[in-house]
């Protein structure tokens, strides 16, 4: 039972964005503003859950749910900047309207890919559960994005991992003009709790006590542990998708119906029935909105647009990163193949920080598959060795929640392959958050990559370039056990999210003293490998391998032909790459990665662009055919791979 004095202040909170909306709706009409997706009509259920929760549990709202916004009194100078993509708003102008977070305010906002936020609710939920905080998150979504696979991933890792979060489902009878019945096929959208073994509440999404009771109630129930809830709160959309699509589509009878269920005015009748509130009390509510939400709205329609450089853009895709560099020790040294040095450093630093975390399938008690992680459960425990379900794209949303929260999760991917299906998370979400809202991602993903094993199209790519393209993230692929372990520490401790590239082919195929204790090797810096006068050869992961193995078997090249190993790939090293060129005057850029739309090509187009005056010779481009790796080892060494190919190019571009 709320007291008297509350039910009025929750009436205050159900009436504000119902006000500030119907604001906008007119600046829509007289043409100040371009868009706006209506919540009137489900205000409950933004309202009455923010009202239920605590200051510092997290929300996760999306597109109808300025009510979240307005319940956790988010700054509203700053709101409406943000809503009139101004320059004080959250984003700075950088993103549209609710695609913001806010720490401060406990909202993590979403981005357009639906469903993308419900993982990223889990990594917050983790962090509470692994803190043993009394806090929960609430991730908000549509009917219609209940059918995407982040859904799905989101509420299966929740359940199987007990985590502390409520799902809410605002079922209100469309997605964007797509009705229920041809959206899912089970009698209620609740119906799929018991599918993930989780406890599934039906409530009437109208009825903001009713949402206020739930959610107090679900959430008590959830820090006694009783695991996820989903809820699915019954409500509907009274205007269109957004304004512009109109509602053409919807029985007009619908509409009337739902709005004779209007969440306010049931509401006010309540209190007034209840004699909690007198009819002035209303008006004395609509007048105080008008004195004061209409000035600041007002306000901010003049307030200065966006305005920035090209440097200032830049400067803002990554987060400049404060860690302390430890440089390499060489005091003790011992011999390592490429999977005891990667394993070395994530013992270590599991072991030096508690905040570091891996996550991935079959990593606790089976070590995972490549056996890197074998005996660390024994030693760090289930909690920060974490078995996941076979789930990429929902377990690289939780590192991202988990990161927000302080942590320093990897991820390990089984092989690099499989990471197509956490896709929208790597590209839309880690990438693009600090851009948005200055919320840096320090996420890693570890991913076995490459050939050469015979083991076929699904488990022996080279996708480095799939993500290459992508402003926001740093891709690093080293090709030696010493750089291996002191760019993986650089990874996990750089705040911004890395891919972190490991050739499967060479975790057990080379040795190489490594410093026993952890370094840094910093991200971004090239390395040349062998020093030569004729040529540059840029290459790195088992490029550089393979350009050092022709070096040794015809030495007659050794002092002609100059190895860079780029160690980096975003940003990759062009200062030392451009340098190099400079003395050499030639230059044969090697991948295994096949060649169309390769890095190889963007490291071409560079030199062409800014130092074509130092060249002798075409640039030389070599990488696999442009074909899926075939699973025939013959195949695939004879024709796929571009290594039997090398001395050719080698001998053309000298001879030029
Ligand atoms: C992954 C993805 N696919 C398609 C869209 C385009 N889209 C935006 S909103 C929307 C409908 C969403 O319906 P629902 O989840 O029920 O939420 P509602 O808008 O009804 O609140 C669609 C299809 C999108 N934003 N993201």
């Amino acid at each position: 039972m709320l007291s008297n004095s509350k039910y009025k202040e929750l009436l205050y909170y159900l009436k504000l964005p119902r006000y500030i909306e119907e604001r906008m709706l007119l600046l829509l009409r007289q043409g100040k503003i371009s868009k706006w997706f209506s919540g009137i009509g489900q205000e409950a259920i933004s309202v009455g859950t923010t009202y239920a929760l605590e200051k510092d549990d997290y929300i996760l709202p999306m597109h109808r749910n300025l009510g979240v916004f307005t319940t956790r009194n988010v700054n509203l100078d700053r709101l409406f900047c943000q809503l009139f993509g101004k320059q004080d708003g959250f984003t700075n102008g950088r993103d549209r309207t609710f695609h913001f977070g806010s720490k401060d305010d406990r909202i993590i906002g979403m981005i357009s890919h639906l469903a993308a936020m419900l993982p990223v609710a889990n990594g917050l939920a983790l962090s509470f559960k692994m803190r043993k905080e009394k806090r929960i998150a609430v991730s908000f979504t549509g009917d219609g994005s209940t059918s995407e696979g982040d859904f799905h991933e989101a509420l299966n890792i929740a359940a199987v991992w007990n985590l502390p979060v409520i799902f809410i489902i605002e079922n209100n009878g469309y997605g964007l003009s797509t009705p229920v019945s041809e959206q899912y096929n089970c009698k209620n959208l609740v119906d799929k709790a018991v599918g993930y073994g989780m406890e599934g509440i039906q409530i009437d999404g109208n009825n903001v006590l009713d949402v206020f009771n739930t959610i107090k109630a679900v959430k008590k129930k959830i820090l006694n542990g009783s695991g996820p809830v989903l809820i699915e709160t019954m409500t509907f959309r009274i205007r269109g998708h957004e304004e512009a699509s109109g509602i053409k589509y919807v029985p007009k009878e619908l509409i009337e119906q739902w709005k004779k269920k209007d969440p306010i005015l049931q509401f006010e009748n309540y209190l007034l029935k209840n004699k909690i509130i007198k009819k002035n009390y209303i008006k004395t509510l609509e007048s105080e909105f008008k004195n004061k939400i209409i000035p600041m709205i007002d306000k901010t329609l003049d307030a200065p647009e966006p305005s920035s450089t090209i440097d200032k853009e830049l400067n803002n895709v990554y987060k400049k990163n404060t860690f302390k560099q430890i440089s390499i020790q060489n005091k003790k040294v011992t011999s390592k193949r490429f999977i005891d040095a990667i394993r070395d450093c994530l013992f270590d630093k599991m072991d030096s920080d508690p905040k570091v975390l891996i996550m991935g399938q079959d990593i606790a008690e089976y070590g995972g598959v490549f056996k890197i992680t074998e005996g660390f459960v024994d030693k760090f425990g289930h909690e920060r060795v974490r078995n996941t379900p076979i789930i990429e794209s929902g377990i690289i949303g939780t590192a991202m929640g988990l990161s927000i929260e302080g942590f320093k999760p990897i991820v390990e991917m089984q092989f690099a392959d499989f990471v197509s299906v956490g896709f929208n998370q790597i590209v839309n979400n880690l990438a693009k958050t600090f851009y948005r809202w200055n919320q840096p991602i320090n996420v890693t993903l570890r991913l076995p990559t490459g050939g050469g094993i015979g083991a076929g199209p699904f488990h022996s790519q080279s996708n480095e370039s799939w993500f290459f393209h992508v402003p926001g993230l740093k891709l690093v692929y080293p090709s030696n056990p010493v750089d291996a372990k002191g760019l993986l520490l650089s990874s996990i401790d750089d705040e911004n999210p890395v891919l972190f590239f490991e050739h499967k082919a060479l975790y057990r195929s080379v040795k190489t003293d490594v410093s026993d204790s952890n370094y840094h090797i910093p991200i971004g810096k090239g390395k040349i490998i062998n020093k030569g006068t004729s040529m540059t050869l840029i290459t790195y992961g088992m490029g550089v391998v393979w350009a050092q193995n022709f070096i040794k078997k015809n030495s007659q090249y050794n002092t002609l032909i100059e190895i860079i190993d780029l160690r980096t790939l975003l940003p990759w090293d062009r200062e030392m790459t451009f340098e190099s060129i400079k003395r050499t005057n030639k230059v044969l850029i090697l991948s295994e990665d096949n060649i169309t739309g390769s890095i190889g090509a963007e490291i071409s187009a560079s030199i062409s662009e800014f130092i074509f005056e130092y060249l002798d010779a075409p640039i030389l481009r070599l990488g696999a055919i442009d074909t899926p790796v075939p699973f025939s080892p013959n195949i695939e060494k004879e024709i796929y791979m571009p290594v039997n190919r090398l001395d050719k190019a080698v001998k053309k571009l000298l001879e030029y």
